[in-house]
């Protein structure tokens, strides 16, 4: 009989999840996470089930764009994919924004509402893009104290109810780019006929993910304001004027993209905007910020999600494959592959989690000041070393099945494409690590992620673990003689930003997946943790840059560039 080779299939994605489980044990008190056993359990047989299979139904569909009704009306209706409207109601049910705001599980509860999350982004095709954009308008709403904005949004954008619930664009890429926020060209103009406070916004938003939202937080700048991001305003908008009409938005089109295909991504004009300052008339950058931080951590465990959601797929493939005359999972080459991506998604799953832990503790006024300072910096640290881990493991993953890998309708080409936005989105790896330079401006974030550090190595005392312990002592103290050596020199601590994140990134990695592995020695879940932060460790942590290389004018040389500091 002719040989035809079974698909890859997924259990159920919570129970099948070892490390997920493990993490909420670990953190969790006990009662709390046996209220949210059911949902937990629900959500993961979905995710392995049902949901995976429309999921690779739908593949072909995508968010069409109708601009004209038949009769010359300007519609610009954007109609989204079966999963999305699926993805939609499951999303406000299982409460995976709601969850966040909801006042039992106290500080808990963004572990609680990221658990699911992770769970529910890999089926979803990245509907996990809206969520986390509400969450982070819900938040800065909160953050901003703008009491009739309040009242008037964060009961839709935090409800439980499909019916009910609403989801927020973050507007802030204009033609100018994504990066150099400061440059956008959107005006906002008073409109007094419409009442005090109220202004009009003017001009084009180049990249607006998730076009579908009934609310958008952005950015414009008053007339008269200065350049800059200082100069810039943070807006509320609603999409649609109360007679059902966009709120003075065209949609020019939908953006055609490498992955996320299914997020309806679109360039809007906007001309006579009705908008409301949500806090002043300036320091808009620094008013969304609190928007960006979060949007970052769901980065970062959407990105941890996204590793997961690989690894079941391959591991399974893996075991129902065979060449050479043994399933490939039994071939101590592709373990060793296995092995190392697991490794490297399971410290990325722990850093995003710390992240998580931090923002519960920061939300709900309990962090001391160490602990806000910490979140401050691990946010770009984690959402950074997340995103790359995401791409190298997306395809390390398409390559461990092979050609079927490289296949579009076995559904695993979309995995890499989905998880490349991982690292560009919400700030790349540089604009991140110049961020991580931000964050330290005018206090020792080196000093606070040291002691995080060594707290956690005092609490590992396993013998098994004491050569992962030592990578990062070394680690640490090789980031001591390099920023002693490069931190006065602004070009090249900018040159070497990337280095040092990455560095700072990893180790923090390590020590999560160390403590983590000494609490399952004593907590009899077996040596799997420790094997696994050992298998890290051997990747090494270090990525800093060479200082001699950083002062050098090599890099110049290389690109071709004159020695004055200018393009040739
Ligand atoms: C699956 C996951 C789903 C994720 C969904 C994502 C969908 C969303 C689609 C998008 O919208 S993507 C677009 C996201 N855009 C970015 O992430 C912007 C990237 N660029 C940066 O982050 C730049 O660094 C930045 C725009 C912030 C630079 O702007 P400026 O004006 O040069 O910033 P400046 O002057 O350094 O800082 C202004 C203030 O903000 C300062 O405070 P002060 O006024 O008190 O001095 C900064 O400290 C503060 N600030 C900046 N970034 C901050 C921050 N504060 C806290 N946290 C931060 N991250």
């Amino acid at each position: 009989m002719a040989f035809y080779q079974d698909p890859p299939a997924l259990q159920n994605q919570f129970v099948a999840d070892a490390l997920l489980q493990e993490h909420l044990a670990r953190t969790l008190p006990a009662p709390l996470l046996s209220q949210a056993h059911e949902s937990l359990h629900d959500l993961g047989e979905r995710s392995g089930g049902p949901l995976y299979r429309m999921q690779l139904a739908d593949r072909l569909n995508e968010p069409r764009l109708t601009q004209w009704d038949p009769w010359g009306q300007r519609i610009d209706h954007i109609e989204v994919s079966p999963l999305w409207q699926e993805a939609a109601r499951l999303a406000a049910r299982f409460g995976i924004v709601a969850g966040a705001y909801e006042e039992a599980p106290g500080e808990h509860a963004r572990t609680l509402q990221f658990a699911h999350a992770y769970l529910f982004h890999p089926s979803t095709d990245v509907y996990s893009c809206p969520l986390a954009m509400t969450d982070g308008a819900a938040r800065t709403l909160i953050e901003l104290g703008n009491q009739p904005l309040i009242d008037r949004a964060v009961p839709f954008l935090t409800s439980r109810d499909p019916d009910a619930m609403w989801t927020s664009g973050q507007w802030m890429t204009e033609r100018t780019g994504g990066s150099d926020v400061g440059l956008s060209e959107t005006v906002a103009k008073k409109d007094e006929h419409q009442g005090a406070g109220v202004f009009r916004l003017y001009g084009t938003k180049w990249f607006t993910s998730a076009t579908t939202a009934q609310m958008a937080l952005t950015l414009a700048r008053p007339e008269g304001n200065g350049p800059g991001g200082r100069g810039l305003a943070l807006f509320y908008v609603e999409v649609k004027r109360p007679d059902g009409g966009y709120n003075g938005i065209t949609v020019n089109r939908l953006k055609d993209k490498l992955g996320t295909r299914k997020v309806p991504t679109a360039e809007l004009t906007l001309d006579g905007t009705l908008a409301v300052p949500v806090c002043g008339l300036g320091d808009g950058v620094r008013n969304i910020s609190t928007m960006l931080n979060i949007t970052r951590t769901w980065n970062a465990a959407m990105s941890a999600s996204s590793m997961r959601r690989s690894i079941a797929l391959v591991q399974d493939y893996a075991r129902r494959r065979v060449a050479f005359g043994a399933a490939i999972l039994d071939k101590p080459l592709h373990q060793e592959t296995l092995a190392s991506i697991v490794a490297e998604a399971e410290a990325g799953f722990l850093l995003a989690f710390r992240v998580v832990a931090l923002l519960g503790r920061v939300e709900r006024r309990l962090a001391t000041v160490e602990e806000q300072q910490l979140f401050r910096v691990l946010t770009p640290l984690a959402k950074l070393t997340t995103g790359k881990q995401a791409v190298a493991v997306a395809s390390e993953a398409l390559e461990a099945c092979g050609g079927a890998g490289y296949v579009e309708d076995t559904g695993l080409p979309l995995l890499l494409r989905d998880a490349q936005v991982l690292p560009i989105w919400e700030g790349t790896t540089n604009v991140l690590s110049l961020d991580v330079l931000r964050a330290a401006q005018g206090r020792d974030v080196f000093a606070l992620i040291q002691s995080e550090c060594q707290r956690q190595l005092q609490a590992t005392s396993d013998p098994s673990l004491r050569v992962a312990c030592a990578v990062v002592e070394k680690a640490l103290k090789d980031t001591a003689d390099w920023l002693g050596q490069v931190a006065t020199q602004p070009h090249a601590l900018e040159a070497g930003a990337r280095g040092l994140s990455l560095t700072l990134g990893r180790v923090l990695c390590l020590t999560q997946l160390l403590s983590h592995a000494q609490w399952c020695l004593d907590h009899a879940r077996g040596g799997r943790a420790a094997a696994v932060a050992r298998r890290f460790a051997s990747h090494g942590v270090c990525r800093l840059s060479d200082p001699a290389d950083l002062t050098s004018s090599d890099r110049r040389v290389i690109l071709g560039l004159s020695s004055d500091g200018k393009s040739a």
